[in-house]
């Protein structure tokens, strides 16, 4: 096997020895090089003008944004905002954009995410909306894919640490999210060595598939352990959602020791329809919660924040049959479920197999009551009554597995740094690939559904080293692109991706392609403030508050010159860009402003605020180089001293001062 990095056996880490890497060096690079085989580079080529085959989604890890590659150019496409202040196209600055970063924390402009999964019809993506979880302070966004826009963003009450989040039901009816950590539920002031006695953990079942009503439908009550990933059943596990969880130990301090004694811990096994039945039966107690649900409305393309105060809780004690433990070696990681929904996979980060459980089997433990004990109401089974087999000897440090379709898994080695290949049933290893370095997830198209693309892997690497020109101590992450399409897998590609993507998901271009929006209809924008003739804009005062209405279109805004301002105001420009044609934007931007730019899509209107700080004529200009005539689309805004007896003046074609207060006097 040629691998062309050394390795050494490093220190022992609860037992079990950790592979230290020396990375590549630029001697060996002949060697990395030759991983690559002769046609690697027709087969990543996408000639200029043509569209690649998949749309690839990554998260931003601790960027909290999504961002978009073409596959198998690796080329990127677009960065999409979701938890955190984007001030390349004011998300999160203006006043349509904000509250959807509102939470009962107040405004938090920034998150690590983790997961992007892409809603489902029938246990296969079908392009519609893509989910992602915060990580710090636990939301799930729904990202619209006509859109490539974050639509939904709700919180999750009860929870601290959204990781194991959004995995989506086959049918999209819900998303999960679980927490990492366990804290008292409700949250109170209690000292941390009572974790045993006083911390929990919870399970939520959010509702996914109805556009601007994400809700919380249910948590359930766990024991305090920490959770770590969740995948959905399909096919004849249907029904059930499969969660990772590790110290089950209830460390609460120097969990790298005290949480890696236990020789197994737990895949938790819900049966969500039994968590249905019980809730009809009104099993489940409504508990005082508070958490928001933010929604950016798209025919008035802005968002509101809405605070809701209950959530019910089912206490698997009060819902036999609703959660089990299925026993899996040493502090698991993911949890994968084939495409036949037939074997739970897990990635036991210590574990030195990887160890695969029968969801027939499961359901025959159940039946046959083996059970080695219960925790908490909960049933532990016996792990020889449910385990399917183990791949032996996979490589150190399994992490996440994806599937291909054609009976194969692909599991990333985090400590051994390599993707390894095996067969579904056999269990045993059929092909290896090393990955530069230190991979986390790695991601086929449609790989953790019912029917996976299984042309691509991409392998999602943690250290990148001498793999790019260096660009001082901090590098990009890299993404590796690998042929799966025949017997051995192919290297083709390295590509640098932005924050740190822990999992990316892919769908074929065909399936989003066609259903883009181009432009926002003005007649049909429902934006209080939306401007929709050249005409229309304006001045107004109240009190204090100054609104000014105007427009853009090449290449020019209308009015474009104001006067009557005053120190002590606080300035709306609420534009609107007119363009009625695709990819037509314009731009806004006013001298001394304390935040980002505006970016106006064809048909919108966006806000931006501005409290001028003294007297003085100020500039404002368009941002996009829309036009020949860019640089001319420019106007300015005059400040006065405070009591200023400067009147209110906006110079729109045809409106004399007299039909401006009128049309104020209306308001
Ligand atoms: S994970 S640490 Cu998805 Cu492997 Cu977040
Ligand atoms: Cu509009 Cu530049």
């Amino acid at each position: 096997m040629n691998i062309p990095i050394k390795r050494s056996v490093g220190l022992a880490i609860a037992g079990i020895a950790a592979v230290g890497i020396i990375y590549a060096c630029a001697g060996q690079r002949t060697a990395t090089t030759n991983l690559v085989t002769g046609d690697a580079a027709s087969k990543v080529y996408v000639a200029p003008g043509s569209y690649d085959e998949f749309y690839a989604f990554m998260s931003g890890g601790y960027s909290g944004q999504v961002s978009v590659y073409g596959l198998p150019s690796g080329r990127l496409l677009k960065l999409i905002p979701v938890f955190s202040q984007f001030a390349e196209d004011a998300y999160g600055y203006d006043a349509e954009t904000k509250p959807l970063l509102e939470t009962t924390y107040g405004f938090v402009p920034w998150d690590d995410s983790h997961h992007p999964e892409l809603s489902m019809t029938d246990g296969v993506p079908d392009g519609r909306w893509l989910f992602i979880n915060a990580n710090n302070t636990p939301r799930i966004a729904r990202i619209d894919l006509t859109r490539f826009e974050t639509d939904e963003i709700i919180q999750i009450p009860n929870s601290a640490g959204g990781h194991a989040s959004p995995f989506t039901t086959p049918d999209t009816k819900y998303v999960v999210s679980a927490t990492r950590f366990s804290v008292p539920i409700p949250n109170t002031d209690v000292a941390i060595d009572t974790y045993k006695k006083n911390f929990k953990g919870t399970l939520s079942f959010i509702t996914a598939d109805q556009p601007g009503k994400m809700d919380i439908a249910f948590q359930i009550l766990m024991p305090g352990y920490n959770y770590d990933l969740g995948h959905a059943g399909k096919g004849p596990s249907d029904g059930w959602f499969f969660f990772t969880s590790y110290n089950s130990e209830q460390a609460n301090a120097k969990l790298e020791e005290n949480a890696s004694q236990n020789d197994k811990d737990y895949i938790a096994a819900v049966n969500y329809k039994r968590a249905e039945e019980c809730i009809a039966q009104g099993v489940a107690k409504p508990q005082a919660a508070e958490y928001v649900h933010n929604y950016f409305d798209p025919s008035s393309r802005t968002a509101k924040s809405e605070k809701k105060t209950s959530v019910k809780v089912i206490s698997p004690t009060d819902c036999a049959g609703v959660v089990y433990y299925l026993p899996t070696p040493k502090s698991p990681h993911g949890v994968d479920v084939d495409p036949t929904g037939e074997y739970i996979v897990a990635g036991g980060k210590l574990a030195t197999v990887i160890p695969v459980h029968s969801f027939t089997k499961l359901q025959k433990a159940i039946a046959d009551k083996a059970f080695d004990k219960t925790v908490d109401g909960i049933p532990v089974l016996k792990y020889d009554a449910v385990m399917a087999g183990e791949v032996q000897k996979p490589g150190l440090g399994p992490l996440h597995t994806e599937f291909d379709g054609k009976g194969y898994a692909y599991t990333s080695m985090f400590i051994s740094s390599e993707v390894v290949k095996w067969k579904l049933g056999t269990w045993e290893v059929v092909d290896r690939i090393p990955t530069y370095y230190s991979i986390g997830h790695l991601m086929i198209p449609g790989g953790d559904s019912k029917k996976p693309w299984g042309k691509y892997l991409v392998a999602m690497n943690k250290i990148t080293k001498d793999r790019y020109l260096p660009t001082g101590p901090e590098m990009a992450q890299s993404a590796q692109l690998i042929d799966i399409s025949g017997d051995k897998m192919k290297l083709l590609l390295d590509f640098p991706t932005i924050g740190e993507p822990h999992y990316a998901q892919a769908i074929p271009a065909s399936v989003i392609k066609d259903k883009q929006v181009k432009f926002h209809k003005l007649a049909e924008s429902t934006n209080p403030w939306v401007t929709k003739a050249e005409a229309d804009g304006g001045i107004t005062r109240t009190g204090k508050k100054v609104d000014i209405k105007m427009i853009a279109i090449r290449s020019h805004f209308a009015p474009d010159n104001f006067e009557g301002v005053q120190v002590g105001d606080t300035v709306n420009f609420h534009v609107t860009n007119i363009e009625q044609d695709w990819d037509i934007l314009h731009g806004f931007a006013v001298l001394g402003a304390n935040t980002s730019e505006l970016i106006l899509q064809p048909g919108e209107t966006r806000t931006l605020t501005w409290i001028p700080k003294g007297p003085g004529i100020y500039p404002f200009y368009c941002t996009d180089f829309c036009s020949a005539l860019h640089q001319e689309m420019q106007g300015y805004i005059r400040v006065s001293p405070a009591g200023s007896a400067t009147k209110l003046m906006a110079n729109v074609s045809k409106k004399t001062q007299a039909q401006l207060a009128e049309a104020n006097k209306e308001k």
